[in-house]
């Protein structure tokens, strides 16, 4: 049994207004009680450190440049790093990362139980739009303000186990958990930022968008043998809704636990990696069963090319 008590951190909203402070404030308190609880590793969500600044249109660079962070740790994050350090309780979370050469990524980060980070991804799958879009009932600008990541689906060895990461729109891609799974990842983790409403689709309603957000983690964990834990920052940023549903998946699919509201609420399962060899060594077997010469167009195709 390789058990690795796991805390998914989701948050609450965080306004405009809100101080990076005051947020790692509210990290702080979800560590401490992960601590009680015997996590060893807890996972926050996607650019957790501030609101989802991309539903803002912004012109000016230096206003752009006040949502990123320009080295990690930093002052305002460095108290998370000490507790979970004097914790000895690995952690993951999403931030907005300016480069020394000019470059801005939607970021995760992985650290060990000792708060060395060991582990990056830069998010590759960017929803939204770079331009102003009247079109929409609001603003959706990643591929405004993001380049897409450019360190592919790596992962890592942590606590006796596989882990790997992505980031929000990445869990709506097979290809993600596939590439993880070919390294033979056993713990899948990601945070999000989902807007409650559709955009382009007045009237979608929470539920599917709920359902949607499952569907994607649970066949993910399950078509790769792995855990998958997914974390929302939830709840109403400055009049604007975003969905909770923050869930961790077992290696067959199932929901283990799931996040009751939109706040800041920590949910717990104690996941034994070992849970991933029956599939890995069974059904999903790659190396026996997958058929590479029958997948080149995957690689060679990114839209859809129609029958004569
Ligand atoms: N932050 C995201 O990547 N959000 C997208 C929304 C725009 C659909 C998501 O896939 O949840």
């Amino acid at each position: 049994m390789r058990e690795i008590v796991i805390g998914g951190a989701q948050m609450g909203p965080i306004q405009k207004a809100d101080s990076r402070e005051a947020v790692v404030e509210r990290m702080l308190k979800l560590l401490s009680q992960a601590k009680v609880a015997g996590c060893d590793l807890v996972v926050f969500p996607e650019l957790c450190l501030t609101t989802f600044f991309p539903r803002w249109y912004m012109e000016d660079q230096s206003e752009v440049d006040g949502w990123f962070e320009h080295a990690m740790p930093n002052d305002a994050t460095a108290p998370l790093f000490t507790a979970a350090r004097s914790a000895g309780i690995a952690i993951s979370f999403g931030y907005a990362e300016a480069t020394a050469e000019g470059q801005y990524f939607n970021t995760s980060i992985l650290t060990d139980s000792e708060a060395n980070i060991i582990g990056k991804y830069r998010k590759v799958h960017l929803p939204g739009h770079s331009e102003f879009d009247t079109e929409r009932a609001f603003q959706h600008l990643e591929k405004r303000y993001f380049a897409p990541g450019d360190l592919g689906f790596p992962v890592w060895r942590n606590m006796d186990a596989i882990m790997g990461m992505c980031i929000c729109n990445d869990r709506r891609w097979p290809e993600v958990y596939r590439v993880m799974g070919l390294q033979g990842v056993e713990l899948v983790m990601l945070g999000y930022n989902t807007p409650s409403l559709n955009s382009q689709l007045a009237g979608e309603a929470l539920e599917r968008r709920l359902y949607h957000s499952d569907l994607s983690m649970t066949s993910g964990a399950y078509q790769n043998s792995t855990w998958v834990v997914g974390v929302a920052k939830a709840g109403d940023e400055d009049s604007h809704p975003l969905m909770a549903g923050s869930i961790i998946v077992d290696p067959n699919g199932y929901v283990v636990a799931r996040a009751s509201g939109e706040g800041d609420e920590l949910i717990i399962h104690a996941c034994d990696m070992d849970a991933c060899n029956f599939g890995k060594s069974t059904v999903f077997d790659f190396g026996r069963h997958r058929r590479i010469e029958h997948y080149a167009r995957i690689c060679e195709q990114t839209g859809v090319e129609l029958p004569d």
